[in-house]
């Protein structure tokens, strides 16, 4: 029986990566080369680290380790600026009315994200007081398809891994949630998320019963 609940933020709860795209699109060109909606579907669910290796793979531009970190800085300042203007209205649909089911029916609720500006997003969007647990980007080591951020969440939920339900939007996250030994539900087209237990376009009218397995 699922008893816990774990989301992804970016592509589950909101869209954030329009707000990666822009800051990474900005910083492409900046160094002299076009980056594509498309190529952006490389970096979903994927660490910041890892998303500048495949950009500038992209761009076929090699830096030391030193300018890498400058880059991803830098891009981190442009994306923190877009995000801080984000409010309520950013929410998925039907996102807010499954939490609510969610804590009305004592099912647990954490976040379990990469990005080390879940804080700030969840604060923004006011959603914070509906998880009982926050795994983000800052208290992780190892990027999904590592369980690492999945398992953490279960363990500050105190449950087992079999107990939690996880929704996802990322092949990587989708990979993570079934190394970590949980259920999936994938969100977004089925096409891409097939290895999920299901899957759903949107949370809009969602209810409970889609935790029965
Ligand atoms: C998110 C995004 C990724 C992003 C990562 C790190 O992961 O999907 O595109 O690169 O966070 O974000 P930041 O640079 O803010 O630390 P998730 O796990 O929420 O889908
Ligand atoms: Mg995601």
């Amino acid at each position: 029986m699922i008893k816990g609940c774990i989301f992804d933020l970016d592509g589950v709860i909101v869209d954030t990566a329009k707000y990666h795209y822009l800051a990474w699109k900005r910083l492409a060109n900046e160094l002299g080369f076009e980056f594509t909606e498309k190529d952006n579907e490389r970096l979903k669910g994927v660490s910041r680290m890892k998303s500048l290796e495949i950009l500038l793979e992209i761009g076929n531009k090699k830096f030391d380790e030193e300018t890498k970190l400058k880059l991803a800085e830098k891009k981190n300042g442009w994306y923190v600026e877009y995000i801080s203007k984000m409010d309520e209205s950013e929410i998925l649909d039907g996102v807010k009315a499954f939490l609510t089911e969610l804590r009305e029916k004592g099912i647990k609720i954490s976040l379990g994200s990469v990005s080390k500006n879940a804080m700030t997003i969840l604060k923004n969007i006011n959603l914070l007081p509906y998880f009982d647990a926050v795994i983000d980007g800052t208290k992780v080591a190892n990027a999904k398809p590592d369980p690492e951020v999945f398992l953490k969440a279960a363990e500050e939920l105190k449950l087992k891994p079999e107990e939690c339900c996880v929704f996802e939007d990322a092949v990587a996250g989708i990979e993570a949630a079934r190394r970590a030994n949980m259920k999936v539900i994938g969100v977004g087209s089925p096409e891409i998320l097939g290895d999920a237990d299901k899957v759903i376009d949107t949370f809009k009218g969602v209810t409970i019963d889609i935790l029965n397995f």
